[in-house]
């Protein structure tokens, strides 16, 4: 039996060849030993609303309905890009929506799950960006808005992030977490294993905390070139790829 972690697949209409790919590891895991699925967020590249009657909200959402019906359990924690997800989503596919961080036991290992974005605690305007967006107030504000407009925001936000221009190595280093948040992040939850997304710099890394023990840090890898997911079964911890 294993566990599968996934993040950061970005799924959107403009990708259909990252949406197929989706749907075919979705059918893989159901003929599988799957004991669960975690998704650590930006599972799509925006929701704007449960709401949202496109045929690609509502595939996607039949497809992970194929999955849970077939038995596996599948876990969610919303990232930057879909904390819109809701509880009509939840009852429509049968996944379960989890609180950020959320700590779960993994063969006997406490382990932290999360999407990632709150790691990068450099990033000052981000992380006021992510507290006020992210508040209870303005999701409630957000879900009011006509659909229409909330689909006028997506789009735009789509057009943004394809325009996106060379970062430098400064801004490059904001976007990678901060070494003492992980710390007081492993020390906070008392755990020794962490597991998140965000980044799209898969690694398993090792950190030193303050009282001189080791805890593992390891970060799933995004879908914009292949298909990336952690794969956690008795015997092995391993992160993988598939080609488009
Ligand atoms: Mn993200």
């Amino acid at each position: 039996m294993s566990y599968w972690f996934i993040a950061d697949l970005h799924l959107s209409p403009a990708r259909a060849d990252i949406s197929a790919l989706f749907a075919e590891f979705l059918q893989q895991l159901a003929k599988q030993q799957t004991e669960a699925v975690y998704i650590l967020g930006d599972l799509v590249d925006a929701w704007i609303g449960d709401d949202d009657p496109s045929e690609f909200a509502l595939q996607l959402q039949q497809q992970l309905r194929q999955l849970t019906e077939s038995g596996v359990p599948v876990y969610f924690i919303a990232g930057n890009r879909d904390f819109l997800i809701g509880q009509q989503f939840a009852e429509r596919t049968g996944v379960q929506l989890l609180a950020e961080p959320s700590v779960i036991n993994l063969y006997g290992n406490a382990t932290l799950i999360l999407h990632g974005d709150s790691l990068c605690s450099a990033d000052k305007s981000y992380q006021r960006f992510r507290r006020l967006i992210r508040s209870p107030w303005v999701t409630r504000l957000l879900l009011a808005l006509p659909l229409s407009l909330r689909l006028r925001i997506a789009q735009r936000l789509r057009a943004a992030s394809k325009t996106q221009r060379a970062l430098s190595a400064a801004e490059l280093e904001l976007m990678d977490v901060t070494p003492t948040t992980v710390t007081a992040m492993f020390e906070h939850y008392q755990v020794k294993h962490m597991i998140h997304g965000h980044t799209h710099r898969p690694a398993i890394h090792q950190h030193q905390l303050t009282d001189g023990s080791m805890a593992q840090r390891i970060v799933v890898g995004d879908w914009y070139q292949q298909g990336s997911m952690l794969k956690i079964d008795a015997h092995a911890v391993e992160l993988l790829t598939q080609p488009l």
